[in-house]
């Protein structure tokens, strides 16, 4: 039999799935072709479902750990004894050190509105301390929210109607590919397409143009875009007079950046930026995708700000076919009902999760004494491994993790408790690249004694004597609450079609710029005085910031895409995707390579003052000379030594206070 759910993994794509089903396993999985916007094709890892969710690595009963720590060895033990010893344990704490010894530490492993937010109302009424959740996009929505203010941005299928797209830093054929269709119906009918990433790609790979920009220099490109721009008067006045702020500020600083200057810094040649901006100024609808690369930078947020500028200058945003867009999917917004912020007592500190290296190694006043994570692999994920692989092995410190695998985190752990997958809960989605929501049903029971993540904190929280109501919700409880939202995108929701399983269309226009800017001018802000209050540049800035713990030490640049074969750290589990991924390898330009003696399939060492990994080499010129690219998180615990996350830095970005994952300097050397 075969039924409908979704894939709720971190992506924005968050696809319509079929899911065969027979004796409560599940023998396969295709893609819906009736879902509105993935139209029945999947990617190459949801294909492996069905592998994953019965796979022989799965943990199926709670876990205690038996041999010392980080050595992997547990036995089974029953819930009730796991359940018991965490309670006693944060019992003790907390009468001790005070709850804030405690630290929760959870992503997107699970990206439904119900079980990714179930534990935040337990964390807050036990006073733990609060998890800034910022490893993946607040420099991004920071710098974006400061030119045109909060809310949705175009719908990607706009793009099909564009003549000029511009890819900038995301790798839409790995990382969204279902924005792949809208772009080639463009460019059927003759539209230019462009992809702006320090390395050649897939996606830039597939490009009419590829625009091999040095890291961390996007604003620079844009300003000396936006000169010749205007020198050349491809501006709309129109738009630039009604609905823009600051243009007399802009241009001079943007003076500041004729392409000769800007071809020094960001590694464009001047003719191609002029190119650029000549094509992307006379463009009938010039329409722009961001991904997140721009954002990794230490001046990420900044660069995003800058980027998303540039569709005012030609009055992109009232074109049809035209405008940029970020992250999409706005409603239902209000989740107060379940993670009950006003549970947490006054005062208590927040964590950067970015962060979590120095917070088990150096936080003072409690230290942490208890970690507990779920949705996320740390180990593997999080910056300067070295740092957090220190703190998850001390010996006092208690780990608890929620897991469906026995990941890196998960062989750090005192106790390990078997969550149930997604195919196994109630939840209600929503993508962050289409407009749709989507509720699902299990069509499997939990595989053996798992439990969903709001189980298992409802059985806590019942354990710690905890009543608020919070406590007590079912998951449809959560989806009727959510359905109820009074905001605007939910208006007209067909609730029914919802429960049917089918996805439906948030009330969110497909171009969302026609109404307006929600900045606090009400227009776009090319001068920002929100920015001037929080002692940042107002205007666009082209200055880059390398790494400045490898300034003077390191002259290599390293940055740490995402792999096609992975999303994040999942999917290693997988033997068969993790086998078709091979070893971890680093592309090295063939003249770095050749100034170090190192040949293709080499060995190699790559290192900084923060750690090194092993990866093999693979010499190749869609890198640029003194650019080192390692794509994906491999598990150390399975791969060639190390991980990429050795190499990165807890150091956080301008705006947002997130992770420069693309942002670092090192040197390679042949291993051995
Ligand atoms: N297959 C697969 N899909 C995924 C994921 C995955 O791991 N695997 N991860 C998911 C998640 S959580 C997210 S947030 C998204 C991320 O999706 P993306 O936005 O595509 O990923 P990023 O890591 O931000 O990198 C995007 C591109 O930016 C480039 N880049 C790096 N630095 C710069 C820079 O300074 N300027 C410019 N212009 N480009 C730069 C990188 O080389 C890369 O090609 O993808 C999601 N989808
Ligand atoms: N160097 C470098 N590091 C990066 C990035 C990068 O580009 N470069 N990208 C960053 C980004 S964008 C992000 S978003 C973060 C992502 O970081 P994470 O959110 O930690 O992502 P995953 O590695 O996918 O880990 C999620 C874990 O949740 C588990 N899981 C999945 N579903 C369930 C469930 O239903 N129940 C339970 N209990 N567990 C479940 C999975 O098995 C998996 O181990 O990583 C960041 N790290
Ligand atoms: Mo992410």
């Amino acid at each position: 039999m075969w039924k409908r759910s979704v894939c709720t993994k971190d992506c924005p794509d968050t696809c319509g799935l079929l899911v065969r089903v027979e004796k409560n396993r599940i023998t396969a999985v295709k893609g819906d072709p009736d879902h509105p916007y993935t139209a029945g094709f999947i990617c190459k890892k949801a294909a492996h479902f069905p592998e994953q969710v019965h796979s022989p690595r799965r943990i199926t009963t709670p876990l205690k750990r038996t041999g010392p720590k980080g050595s992997g060895r547990f036995e089974p033990v029953t819930w009730d004894e796991a359940l018991d010893e965490i309670t006693a344990r944060i019992r003790s704490i907390s009468s001790l050190s005070g709850p804030q010894a405690i630290l929760p530490y959870s992503f997107a492993g699970h990206m439904g509105l119900v079980h990714r937010q179930a534990g935040h109302a337990f964390f807050n009424r036990l006073g733990a301390s609060a998890l800034d959740y910022t490893i993946c996009g607040p420099a991004a929505t920071a710098g974006f929210e400061a030119s045109l203010g909060k809310g949705p941005s175009t719908e990607i299928q706009e793009a099909s109607q564009s003549d000029y797209i511009i890819i900038w830093g995301s790798n839409t054929l790995t990382t969204n590919i279902h924005a792949w269709p809208f772009f080639v119906r463009a460019r059927k009918a003759g539209a230019t397409l462009i992809v702006i990433d320090p390395y050649r790609n897939r996606t830039a790979q597939s490009a009419d143009v590829h625009v091999m920009i040095k890291p961390g220099t996007d604003a620079a490109l844009v300003l000396s875009m936006m000169q010749v721009i205007i020198e050349q008067d491809l501006v709309d006045h129109d738009f630039i007079a009604q609905k823009t702020l600051g243009f007399d500020q802009l241009k001079a600083r943007a003076a500041e950046y004729p392409p000769h200057r800007a071809a020094s810094i960001c590694g464009v040649p001047p003719e191609l930026i002029v190119r650029l901006a000549q094509g992307y100024g006379r463009a009938r609808a010039p329409y722009i995708r961001t991904g997140w690369g721009p954002a990794r930078q230490l001046r990420g947020g900044m660069a995003m700000r800058t980027i998303a500028l540039l569709p005012a200058l030609v009055g992109a945003f009232h074109k049809p076919g035209a405008g940029i867009t970020r992250s999409l999917g706005g409603a239902p917004s209000d989740s107060a009902f379940l993670t009950r912020p006003d549970l947490r007592p006054q005062g208590v500190r927040k964590v950067n999760m970015v962060e979590l290296g120095h917070a088990l190694t150096r936080l003072d006043n409690p230290k942490i004494e208890m970690l507990y994570v779920y949705l996320s692999n740390p180990a593997v994920v999080a910056p300067q491994s070295r740092q957090v692989l220190t703190g998850l092995k001390r010996d006092d410190l208690f780990v608890v993790v929620q897991e469906l695998f026995m990941t890196d985190t998960c062989a750090h752990a005192d106790i390990v408790l078997p969550g149930a997958g997604f195919l196994e809960v109630t939840d209600l989605y929503r993508a962050y690249g289409h407009n749709y929501i989507q509720m699902a049903r299990p069509v499997i029971p939990p595989v053996g004694q798992s439990r969903s993540t709001l189980a298992i904190f409802q059985d806590l929280a019942a354990r710690l004597g905890f009543t608020e109501e919070v406590f007590s919700l079912t998951e449809t409880d959560c989806i009727d609450h959510f359905l109820r939202d009074p905001s605007p995108y939910m208006q007209g929701v067909d609730v029914e079609t919802l429960r049917s399983g089918r996805a439906v269309r948030l009330n969110i226009p497909a171009n969302p710029y026609t109404g307006g800017f929600a900045t606090p001018s009400g227009r776009v802000e090319f001068y920002s005085q929100a920015m001037a209050d929080q002692g940042l540049d107002p205007l666009p800035d082209g200055q880059p910031l390398r790494d400045p713990d490898g300034d003077g030490k390191f002259t290599l640049e390293f940055i740490t895409p995402p792999h096609s074969l992975f999303l994040n750290s999942s999917f290693n589990e997988i033997d068969e995707l993790r086998k078709k991924a091979g070893q971890a390898r680093v592309m090295i330009h063939p003249e770095t390579a050749k100034a170090r003696g190192i040949v293709e399939a080499d060995p190699v060492r790559v290192f900084n003052s923060r750690g090194e990994c092993l990866f093999l080499a693979h010499v190749t010129d869609a890198v640029q000379p003194g650019l080192l690219v390692a794509e994906g998180l491999h598990w150390p615990s399975l791969s060639l030594g190390g991980g990429a996350n050795q190499l990165t830095s807890q150091r956080l970005t301008d705006m947002g206070n997130t992770c420069a994952f693309h942002c670092n300097l090192v040197e390679v050397q042949r291993a051995q």
